[in-house]
């Protein structure tokens, strides 16, 4: 027989099969709940620290308390990696509101339900080009800061469910969602860099984007690379007229846009600063000290 994945649920592991959430558990009934898209490249979990943080914040800010610290969170993780015995890996935490009473009130429920997912894939990443991808803009406004903002990184994506297909009934990969003001604000699952005569820029937290960590570590490579980046509003106009327009992620890894709406960008190919980014950015990934290691180091035999 198969041996059967292991998932981690509320302190426990359960064959997938198995593992199963109530029907009244809020995260699902509500969205009532927070999340994070990990990856791990070659047994060490990518920037694993950068998204436990991040999950206690959006936690924070909803107001769940969660059931365990950051370092039984960061342990659970890991030893979730090790269960099922891998190395290159999608991992995704999930902490919801848990089981309560039919009702929007988070007071309903008694307790947080916390699973977690690990499953093999490879990454892009590597000595080729970045996947070329068509995008549109959507007629979805990315939800506004003083909104179900994706600053929480919560259960909720519905407004990023819509603008994908969107896309997809256009024929696109991907859509580009603007800000309630107009500006580019991200991608549905994806953060926004532009180049524009050698100079990078990405929208700013006003434009209601995800601190995406992916995002913020691109930035501090660009400036190990000597490459400036501002963080500010950024056009339709000016996405559409720039060099080279890329998207950063946990998923996409590095993407270039070779089209938004019908419109070319650039030769329509993959720019020079975005085939630099990748190459970089795919050592950056790989290097240990990037992440937190799943297994012991071998070791030596006498
Ligand atoms: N914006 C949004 C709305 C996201 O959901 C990003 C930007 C990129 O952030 P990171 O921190 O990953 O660089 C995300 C990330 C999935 C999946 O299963 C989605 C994400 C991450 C991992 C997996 O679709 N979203």
């Amino acid at each position: 027989m198969v041996k059967e994945p292991l998932v981690y649920v509320d302190g426990r592991f359960v064959e997938k099969s198995k593992a199963v959430v109530s029907v009244f558990d809020h995260g699902l009934l509500y969205g009532d709940g927070v999340f994070e898209g990990i990856r791990a490249y070659n047994g060490s979990v990518f920037r694993l620290a950068d998204h436990i943080s991040r999950l206690y914040d959006s936690a924070k800010v909803i107001r769940l308390k969660m059931p365990i610290d950051e370092r039984e969170m960061t342990a659970a993780v890991l030893e979730t990696m090790r269960k099922n015995d891998l190395r290159d890996a999608y991992i995704r935490l999930v902490v919801t509101r848990g089981a309560g009473d039919l009702g929007v009130d988070p007071a309903l429920c008694k307790s947080p339900t916390v699973f977690i997912i690990a499953e093999p894939m490879a990454s892009s990443l590597g000595p080729r080009e970045p996947r070329v991808v068509r995008m549109i803009f959507s007629s979805y406004r990315r939800d506004a800061v003083d909104a179900t903002s994706h600053e929480i990184k919560s259960l909720n994506y519905m407004n990023s469910i819509l603008a994908k297909m969107e896309a997809s009934s256009a024929g696109a990969d991907d859509a580009i969602m603007l800000d309630h003001r107009g500006f580019v604000s991200e991608a549905s699952v994806s953060n926004i860099f532009i180049v524009k005569d050698g100079k990078l820029s990405t929208p700013s937290s006003g434009a209601g984007i995800l601190h995406g960590i992916t995002r913020r570590r691109v930035i501090s490579l660009c400036s190990d690379l000597g490459l400036e980046v501002a963080e500010r509003d950024i056009t339709p106009f000016e996405l559409s007229t720039a060099d080279e327009v890329f998207l950063v992620g946990t998923k996409s890894e590095v993407l270039a846009v070779g089209s938004v709406g019908g419109v070319d960008i650039g030769t329509g190919g993959v720019g020079g600063v975005t085939r630099k980014l990748y190459g970089e950015f795919s050592k950056v990934v790989r290097r240990a000290e990037e992440g937190t290691p799943v297994y012991e180091p071998e070791r030596v035999r006498a």
